[in-house]
């Protein structure tokens, strides 16, 4: 497309089911971000829209364990979610959320629009139902293995793990997520968008229109879709939350959470217009707006396919010129985890790093899952801090700032005569505003980050070469020549670092009193930060992140896995019951380890002598993989003394110790908490 009059830029509405973590802020809000702040600094009329996606199972479930309404779930985690935006400098035009009047207005006519058009088809089939929850069950609702890839656990609506989106029936060995009941099928209507009907027009929008420019997985999962064949997808459900279907017969049934969310891109943007005297129509209908969706490769089909689709359908809509979706974040090598609480939330991070959230839009974009899945880790995190943003930016800035404030009391000294290495450098810096512009342009986030620390670097080896510390000695002069020179490039990236380090660029803004914010100056202008002009005093702008630091990271989610390991460790189903008599033939008594030491080579098992109050014998008991023989000695622990005798490897054991397992699955000794109890005390 030709130069676009405007831009509308969207992101993946978040459900409001839980704060959200690093893997969403990477894949989807800080490129978004980066991309709209470059647009503004380069005189782009944007709008950039976001929201709270407040329907759908997931939320009513989250409810539901909570024994909290839908409506309080929303509430909390829209608030938690929006701070977290405000917080890691996400410039929104507008977050609104889909429990907004304006939201359930525009879904609701939107939905009318495509009704009176003949563009659903109505239809009743058999859904499935839980007939002991007396509920239909749709999307989260039910569980089963996916069709395609086979995976146990796919939801009704999507596979989370091929990314494939199909109808609840057609999981294989379906099962209530409410009561794990096999579900039985019963008629419902429903309304269906018969996605077959847009085929031929996706074809040739995506697969022939947006091969080149389309990033190859998101061409690749579409194309594989429409390989597949398209087939008419259920717009509405049979649930109590979310916007009534407002079509006779559509009593107690609602829109289907991915027909109503993405429509509210288009009710934010209605919301943010109305707040700002705008007209909100171009930004979704005139042809010359620019619409770019930001999403995660889970939402894919829904932005591609179904979205588009609703579009065409209405007839008065523009599409998407790209949807730059990404792979996802792992973490330290496994994949991000709400339930499992494998991840880094935004307001945790922010109590253990305040002030640091460039820190982690730099990692996330340094390292971002652009063109496949990639791993977080918090070694990574602080090498890039200490390696990258403290010994090159940082260090660049401070030498500069302190130096000038040193030698000319933070006047920008007048140069002389400029040398080829002050030439070269000072055309090399004019150089960056198009390298990272043509990066951030093609969605090459990670690319763009790097440019940017290039000019650092470029800003650092400058300083190295020239030596305004050595040269002040012998050449006053000269001196003055290096500085502004450094100066020139301190200001290139106050400016041009902004769209990925907004808080750093602000406050290195405030140190150089450099008010100039357009992205071209840095190419075009002569001069940024004139001679005589004063800068202020120096301030860190990184700080080193100590390993102590990191491995609290590290313990922390040490303990999420254990907590996670015992809570799904399964426990064994009761065994037949026995008799009282059963019960009184096991004689089990207090006893001391006395001696204990490897049985030679056998891997598992320590021969003890116990005193167990009656007498002092050998048990061989099979914890040498728990405790070091020397470990166990004057233990307390419980015996069971009248077991048959049997040998192990020769030795009689007589008797067998008791033990349990920790949740990390170590062997326990069962044992009396309190040294009064006496050896031979029988347990009863
Ligand atoms: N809420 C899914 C998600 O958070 C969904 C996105 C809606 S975008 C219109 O992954
Ligand atoms: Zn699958």
């Amino acid at each position: 497309m030709s130069k676009p009059k405007r831009y509308t830029i969207t992101t993946a509405l978040p459900y409001t089911n839980g704060p959200i973590h690093i893997g969403h802020l990477a894949g989807v809000y800080v490129p978004a971000d980066i991309y709209v702040r470059y647009l503004r600094l380069t005189g782009n009329d944007v709008a950039f829209i976001g929201g709270s996606d407040e329907h759908g199972v997931p939320i009513t479930i989250k409810a539901k364990n909570e024994g909290v309404s839908p409506q309080d779930i929303v509430d909390k985690y829209h608030a938690i979610i929006k701070q977290s935006f405000v917080d890691f400098g996400i410039t929104y035009d507008n977050y609104s959320r889909t429990t907004a009047p304006i939201h359930h207005e525009t879904a609701s006519e939107f939905f009318t629009t495509l009704y009176n058009k003949g563009e659903f088809i109505e239809e009743s089939t058999e859904q499935l139902y839980d007939a002991e929850a007396n509920q239909f069950l749709a999307d989260r609702f039910v569980v089963g293995t996916c069709p395609k890839c086979g995976n146990e656990e796919s939801y009704g609506d999507q596979c989370e793990n091929c990314g494939t989106s199909h109808n609840a029936t057609d999981l294989i060995n379906p099962k209530s997520a409410l009561t794990g009941n096999v579900p039985t099928l019963k008629q419902t209507k429903h309304w269906f968008l018969p996605l077959d009907k847009h085929e031929a027009f996706l074809k040739e929008w995506i697969l022939e229109g947006h091969k080149k420019d389309w990033k190859p997985n998101v061409y690749g999962q579409v194309k594989s879709w429409i390989d597949d064949g398209l087939r008419p997808r259920a717009v509405t459900r049979d649930l109590d939350w979310g916007i009534p279907v407002p079509a006779e017969g559509g009593e107690g049934k609602v829109l289907y959470v991915w027909f109503d969310a993405p429509i509210g891109y288009i009710s934010s943007t209605k919301e943010w217009a109305a707040r700002e005297g705008k007209d909100w129509e171009p930004y979704w209908k005139d042809k010359d707006t620019k619409l770019v969706h930001f999403i995660g490769k889970d939402n894919i089909v829904f932005h591609c396919i179904i979205f588009p689709s609703m579009l065409k359908a209405e007839g008065s809509y523009i599409l998407p010129e790209n949807v730059p979706a990404n792979e996802f974040l792992n973490l330290e090598g496994n994949k991000l985890s709400t339930s499992k609480n494998w991840a880094v939330w935004l307001p945790e991070y922010l109590k253990d790093f305040p002030g640091q959230q460039d820190v982690l839009r730099y990692v996330l974009t340094a390292n971002a899952p652009e063109t496949k899945d990639n791993d977080f880790t918090w070694k990574d995190f602080q090498a890039r801090n200490n390696n990258e943003l403290v010994a090159i930016f940082g260090n660049f800035i401070n030498r500069v700032v302190v130096l000038t404030n040193k030698y000319y009391e933070g006047l920008v000294p007048n140069p002389g005569a400029f040398s080829q290495e002050d030439l070269d450098a000072l055309a090399a810096v004019k150089a960056y505003p198009d390298v990272i512009a043509s990066s951030i342009e093609r969605y090459r986030f990670r690319e763009a980050s790097q440019e940017l620390m290039n000019l650092a670097r470029l800003g650092n080896k400058y300083l190295a070469d020239a030596e305004p510390w050595k040269v002040i000695k012998v050449d006053a002069e000269r001196t003055k020549t290096i500085m502004y020179v450094a100066l020139q490039i301190a200001s290139a990236l106050a400016t041009l670092s902004e769209p990925f380090l907004p808080f750093t660029s602000e406050k290195l803004k405030g140190i150089l009193a450099y008010t100039k914010n357009s992205w071209n100056d840095v190419s075009e202008k002569e001069v940024l930060l004139p001679a005589g002009h004063e800068i202020g005093k120096a301030e860190l702008l990184f700080s080193k992140i100590e390993d102590t630091t990191i491995q609290a990271q590290l313990d922390k989610l040490e303990a999420s896995k254990k907590a996670n390991e015992a809570a799904n460790k399964v426990v064994e189903p009761q065994k037949d019951t026995i008799t009282f008599e059963d019960f009184t033939k096991l004689d089990i008594r207090v006893g001391t380890i006395l001696e204990a030491e490897k049985m030679p080579k056998a891997k598992k098992l320590l021969v003890l002598k116990v005193d167990t109050g009656i007498d002092v014998r050998t048990i061989v008991s099979g914890i040498a993989e728990s405790f070091k023989a020397e470990d166990i000695i004057g233990k307390r622990v419980t015996v069971l003394v009248n077991l048959a005798p049997r040998a192990l490897r020769g030795v009689e054991s007589e008797g067998m110790i008791l033990m349990t397992e920790s949740a990390d699955g170590k062997l326990v000794f069962v044992n009396p908490d309190t040294a009064d109890v006496a050896n031979g005390l029988q347990i009863s």
